[in-house]
């Protein structure tokens, strides 16, 4: 049988973080042998929020470099920055022409970001979802491995992928969404109402994959919990607690019931420092490969020009069929 497509990415808009980590990159890689996985620099996505152009650059090595850290492995995966393949922002135009405008203004990721962002309520922040599903429909993709937060957006691609397939003939496969059971969103340490994201303001709500372990630390002590001083998962009444729980068994190992047991009687003191221990014994090692590949600029350049190659040839001919469905003449 043949392998399924995935596609994935994450935006250089700033350090991942454990959140970015655990709801998307950390599965990626264990997806590699059953799937043809392509995965990707989201860097034309960052735009749409102000960006400093040197930290960009800077950041997208950095997250390249974290991909490959983590496992992903450019033997076995397409590994590219979307800006290296023009017919993202091709099909972008094309998905354009059938969306509406109002499909994009109820998205809740538009309404955050509007709301943060109110200096610059841009077309590119509205049209987010649009190139997201351009990103995923140029590949066939079968699979998209994301956090429950961008499960609305996935919905957008297949509604576009099922609108252009009826209005002209089929072309795109409608992609599912792979959200993990465990970790699909990790909210943040200061307001556990909030998603952790990495462009969040206060420092303190998240917990960058590049953290060292005094930081983590500090931040995991700090993190806002309830009154009670007793370790129970329990998302209504105790989203702090539970948060945490969530967090150490993804890093631990250890199952949700296990970890309330082995913090029966302590208090939140002792639980924090073991979270805490738990992550920076996971992002050390990765962190220090992360800076001997960062090192190495030349390898790295080397897997973009060859993932560019690699996507540029599947994207190229999705360009092609779509332009010709559609009645654009060839060139
Ligand atoms: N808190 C989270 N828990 C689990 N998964 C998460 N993801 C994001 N936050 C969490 C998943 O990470 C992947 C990459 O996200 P992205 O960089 O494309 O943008 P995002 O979803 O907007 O993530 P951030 O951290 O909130 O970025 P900023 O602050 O720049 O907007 C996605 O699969 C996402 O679901």
């Amino acid at each position: 049988m043949e392998k399924k497509t995935v596609f994935s990415a994450v935006q250089p808009s700033g350090v991942p973080t454990i959140g970015n980590y655990v709801g998307s990159i950390k599965n990626w890689v264990a997806m590699q042998d059953e799937y043809n996985c392509i995965y990707s620099l989201a860097d034309l996505h960052t735009l749409t929020v102000k960006q400093v152009p040197a930290e960009l650059r800077q950041r997208s090595y950095e997250l390249l470099a974290l991909y490959l850290a983590c496992g992903i492995d450019p033997e076995k995966s397409i590994v590219f920055a979307q800006s290296h393949v023009h017919q993202h922002a091709e099909l972008t135009w094309v998905l354009n022409t059938i969306t509406y405008p109002g499909e994009l203004q109820r998205m809740t990721q538009f309404k955050d970001k509007s709301r943060n962002h109110a200096d610059n309520i841009n077309m590119g922040l509205l049209d987010y979802p649009v190139l997201m599903a351009a990103d995923i429909l140029l590949y066939g993709t079968d699979v998209v491995p994301v956090g429950i937060d961008q499960k609305q957006h996935l919905e957008i691609a297949r509604d576009l992928a099922v609108r252009f397939n009826n209005r002209y003939s089929p072309t795109f496969v409608v992609p599912e969404p792979l959200i993990p059971k465990v970790g699909a969103k990790i909210m943040s340490l200061q307001d556990p109402d909030k998603k952790m994201s990495k462009s969040d303001e206060n420092v303190n709500a998240f917990i960058s994959v590049t953290d060292g372990t005094d930081d983590i630390v500090r931040k995991f002590k700090r993190a806002v919990t309830d009154s009670e001083a007793e370790v129970r998962f329990d998302e209504e009444n105790k989203k702090g607690v539970s948060n945490l729980l969530t967090i150490y068994s993804l890093f631990s190992g250890k199952s949700i019931p296990d970890a309330e047991k082995e913090f029966e009687g302590k208090g939140y003191g002792d639980f924090k420092l073991a979270v805490a221990e738990s992550v920076a014994a996971v992002l050390a090692p990765i962190n220090q490969e992360k800076n001997k590949m960062l090192a190495d600029k030349g390898y790295l350049q080397s897997v973009l020009k060859k993932g560019m190659e690699q996507a540029e040839y599947l994207a190229n001919k999705m360009i092609r069929k779509v332009y010709k469905k559609i009645g654009l003449i060839e060139p």
